[in-house]
């Protein structure tokens, strides 16, 4: 009787029928805090922005067109059949997911979420709602994502799917957020193009129009969330982007899918106020200490100056930033999910590729300060950040020098008594000495690693003092898109 009682529960559990019960409370085997575990821990994953906007790669009609390269069809104002076109240069024979997966793990990232669908609406998936998609517009004809999946599984990598919920330019209904057509280029038809998205929320195109938002949500968006979470194994987290014209209707409509990845976590742009999600997400920028609440939050950004892949964007961060960056993100307690964009051929640049490496370099010796760490108990640091971890009633404090002392003595504030105190990459023991401002350790005379090395110190006890705000952020810039 038991095991029919079990039987008929997963049936209908697998048909869906619970998954609709409570739409804003999808089903969840596990708490919040148990969810967020392993996110918590990671602290580092890769962001891929992928899709047709490759082809152009930011330049339309030999026009150089401003801003960030997925966006080209928005702020080139692209016609539908136009942009549409280029999906018959999208064949990525050299894509190997294998690769890819690897990189990310090298570089020490624990997760990777991928654009399943941009703001132009393409599906890197076989979806059944629509022929804008890899097998059904592109020569290359096959899921992108299918192995994307399995690589992820084989390296024990997280996979998170981006959706754009809610704009998309090509399938009929979806919207667009209104940008002014001299903003990318020196059009002469621009006064033109601005009266017309003025007087069609944002659209350029007749064809984009031909559907109501209603229509985009129930026949798109519904159906293609669903086969997300259907047909790619595990997905740990679901990133959704620009709420424009969302309504609470539609975003209930899609959040009670989640029901179907009961340990799935998300982000915070479904719709805002009443959709906050898991985390937050400052784009482009750390936040100060200040500006963080106790909520959890995690930090997109480029390596150079565009998500999707632009052709002439050189602009490339320092390996230097770029640990830096996740380092002061760690010790402000959130993670860091850098970008790649893939070019249509399926690879991705090398660049981005040279500098994942550098950082798995870092990340290899030094990987224990980041990872499963909380942020700095300690006052601001003019010589670097600290990370922290509790353990067996001491405190374990990862001390990243960014500026090596020049008198060999650095200075760490509080007065707890020494466990011990050693350079992480190295295990090199190093002396201290208690002083009235707090504890000195005696460095070497010079910097182990010119990017951040390492001290982990060990104290008694836990550490008493509360952060406070700590300098500016190392390589944070503003949103570009
Ligand atoms: O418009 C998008 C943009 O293209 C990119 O995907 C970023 C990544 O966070 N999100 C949006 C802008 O906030």
């Amino acid at each position: 009787m038991k095991k029919l009682f079990i039987l008929l529960l997963s049936v209908c559990y697998s048909c869906g029928l619970f998954a609709q019960t409570n739409a804003s409370t999808p089903v969840r085997t596990l708490s919040k805090e148990e969810r967020m575990k392993w996110w918590r821990e990671a602290r580092f994953g890769l962001f891929i922005h992928w899709g047709v906007y490759a082809v152009p790669a930011g330049t339309y009609n030999g026009h150089q067109v401003n801003r960030i390269g997925e966006w080209i069809m928005n702020r080139g104002k692209i016609p539908v059949a136009e942009y549409q076109a280029f999906a018959k240069e999208f064949n990525p024979v050299k894509y190997d997911p294998d690769a890819w997966v690897k990189m990310a793990k090298d570089a020490g990232m624990k997760y990777i979420v991928i654009t399943a669908k941009h703001h132009d609406g393409f599906a890197l998936f076989d979806s059944k709602a629509t022929k804008w998609d890899v097998v059904d517009a592109t020569p290359y004809k096959k899921d992108l994502l299918k192995p994307l999946a399995a690589a992820c599984k084989k390296y024990g990598i997280k996979l998170g799917f981006y959706y754009s919920q809610a704009q998309d330019w090509n399938n009929p209904g979806g919207a667009a957020a209104r940008k002014v057509a001299s903003e990318g280029w020196a059009n002469p038809d621009s006064a033109a193009i601005d009266a017309y998205t003025a007087a069609h929320s944002g659209h350029w195109d007749p064809a984009q129009t031909t559907k109501s938002m209603s229509q985009y949500i129930d026949e798109v968006a519904v159906p293609q969330v669903k086969e997300l979470l259907t047909n790619y194994g595990p997905i740990a987290v679901f990133w959704w982007d620009t709420p424009t014209d969302m309504t609470d209707e539609f975003a209930e409509k899609l959040n009670s899918l989640l029901s179907l990845q009961p340990n799935i976590i998300t982000n915070d742009r479904l719709k805002r106020p009443n959709f906050p999600g898991d985390y937050k997400t400052p784009e482009q920028r750390i936040p100060n200490l200040s500006e963080l609440d106790g909520k959890d939050w995690e930090t997109c950004m480029t390596m150079n100056e565009t998500w999707g892949y632009k052709s002439y964007a050189h602009n490339w961060k320092s390996t230097e930033t770029l640990v830096r960056n996740l380092i002061d993100i760690a010790s402000k307690g959130g993670n860091y999910l850098l970008n790649v964009g893939p070019k249509a051929d399926g690879t991705i640049p090398q660049e981005s590729i040279d500098r994942l490496k550098e950082v798995g370099v870092w990340m290899k010796a030094n990987g224990e300060s980041i990872y499963g760490t909380k942020a700095s108990p300690l006052k601001a640091l003019a010589w670097g950040r600290c990370t922290m971890k509790e353990q067996n009633g001491n405190t374990i404090l990862y001390l990243s020098v960014f500026d090596w002392p020049k008198d060999g003595q650095l200075l760490v504030p509080g007065n707890n008594d020494v466990v011990s105190a050693k350079l992480l990459a190295t295990g090199k023991s190093l002396s201290t000495q208690k002083v009235s401002d707090g504890i000195q350790i005696k460095l070497p005379a010079d910097a182990p690693n010119p990017i951040a090395s390492v001290i982990k110190l060990e104290v008694k006890g836990k550490i008493g003092s509360t952060p406070t705000a700590v300098a500016d952020p190392v390589g944070g810039r503003a949103s570009v898109n």
